[in-house]
């Protein structure tokens, strides 16, 4: 097989780009190592900052995230009891919509099918050659067989564990990276939401009241990153949820069945640059945030959409200048997203390396963001617009 670009990987990155290409005229070949079924099902990222919404609109592809998704104009970080409450249009202009990562996945790969488009589901690269020449060829594996595709450019959009960034020689690429020694359990359940996302530190750690529609809540807690889902009863998440978002009489969060569970480490990581001849990284392939800022996937969205714009260049008059550039174009916007998530996670975890001292601090800085308008516009500024990139 052969194609224009090669896209490893049907997650935001992969998808979106490949659309972007399509409207651009650039064809493409996505290559997904996972069933459909599982893709669509994989509860992740909910938050969408205006910069994601107007990219799938553009597209012609956002009437359901319009009609189902929903408007988030508020932000809450509790701590010591009280509410710090962030009226994200007051202070920005703006506000950020709510809509699961796996809704707008099925809305792409819904699309794509539809248009006709190759995506091939289970068929999982497993090397890529000549990622410095002119005319890379991907393998991968489908149907049991090994198979190939040739391609002038390859997007790696496969995700933290995938096989591009791993394709880049030892030595061209530098990694800089921060674990945390927590992660969070996420549930979903079917009951009505706080009204307001809310974020909360706790001395017994960090909790957050999310959703995803009027009926079902997204919930999740700060635990130790060896901890598991299996570990917890039902009733110990709803003992520590209520402690931990200051809810003494148990009536704010609503309870209701939980019907799904997963856990997530936090990590900070960021590979650079992201290309290599004519390979180039997009996504969680080439850095990861932790969730703190809701800030992955629309950074994997901003990618996508500097890659093609650079495709399309060099597909439309042959100048390379645009996609030499892609790298040095998205370094910026990603650190600056890094350092959000990393601040935003400080500020609101417990850390089990902190003293007291540090404890106050953190408290203090709370206090702090209560009592300033400019500290509550920059955090409110940030959480609505950091992946803003020119189309
Ligand atoms: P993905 O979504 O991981 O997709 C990569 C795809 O590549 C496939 N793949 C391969 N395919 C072929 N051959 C191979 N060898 C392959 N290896 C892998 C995989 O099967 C997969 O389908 O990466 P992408 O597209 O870069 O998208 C990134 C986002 O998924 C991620 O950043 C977000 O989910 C992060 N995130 C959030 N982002 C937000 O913008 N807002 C949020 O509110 C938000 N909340 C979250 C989050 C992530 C979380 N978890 C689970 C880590 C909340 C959580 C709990
Ligand atoms: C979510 O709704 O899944 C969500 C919301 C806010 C975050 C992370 C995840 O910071």
């Amino acid at each position: 097989m052969k194609t224009q670009v090669a896209i490893i990987g049907a997650g935001p990155a992969g998808l979106f780009l490949a659309h972007l290409l399509k409207r651009h005229g650039i064809e493409s070949v996505v290559l997904e190592a996972r069933s459909r079924e599982y893709v669509e099902a994989r509860v992740r990222a909910g938050v969408l900052e205006s910069g994601t919404i107007d990219t799938l609109n553009n597209l012609g592809l956002g009437e359901r995230m319009m009609r189902e998704g929903l408007v988030d104009n508020g932000l809450d970080m509790r701590f010591r009891g009280r509410t710090i409450h962030l009226d994200l249009p007051g202070l920005t202009g703006r506000s950020v919509k709510i809509y699961g990562q796996q809704e707008v996945v099925k809305d792409l790969i819904g699309a794509r099918l539809a248009e006709g488009d190759p995506l091939i589901f289970e068929a999982e690269v497993v090397r890529i050659e000549g990622a410095d020449t002119a005319s890379p060829r991907v393998h991968y594996r489908h149907q049991g067989e090994a198979r190939t595709l040739d391609c002038t450019f390859v997007a790696g959009c496969d995700g933290f564990h995938g096989v591009s960034r791993a394709a880049v020689p030892e030595g061209v690429i530098t990694t800089y990276t921060r674990n945390y020694d927590f992660a969070w359990l996420g549930v979903l359940v079917k009951a009505p939401p706080l009204p307001d996302m809310t974020y909360t530190n706790h001395d017994r750690g960090f909790a957050l009241c999310s959703r995803r529609s009027m009926s079902i809540s997204r919930l999740y807690l700060q635990v130790h990153a060896s901890d598991r889902p299996e570990n917890w009863s039902d009733a110990q998440i709803w003992d520590e949820l209520h402690t931990r978002v200051f809810d003494a009489d148990r009536t704010e969060i609503k309870e209701g069945e939980i019907f799904q569970r997963d856990m997530a480490q936090l990590r900070a990581f960021i590979a650079s640059p992201m290309q290599y001849g004519n390979l180039f990284l997009a996504g969680d392939a080439v850095h990861i945030v932790p969730p703190t800022g809701a800030k992955g996937m629309n950074m994997a969205v901003a990618d996508a959409r500097v890659l093609a714009r650079g495709m399309a260049a060099y597909f439309s008059n042959g100048s390379r200048a645009a996609l030499d550039r892609y790298s040095e174009e998205c370094g910026l916007r990603v650190w600056k997203t890094i350092r959000y998530s990393a601040y935003m996670t400080g500020l609101l975890h417990r850390f089990s390396e902190h003293s007291e001292f540090d404890r106050g601090m953190q408290l203090t800085e709370l206090e702090f963001i209560s009592q300033s308008e400019a500290a509550q516009r920059t955090i409110a500024e940030q959480y609505v617009k950091l992946s803003d990139v020119a189309d």
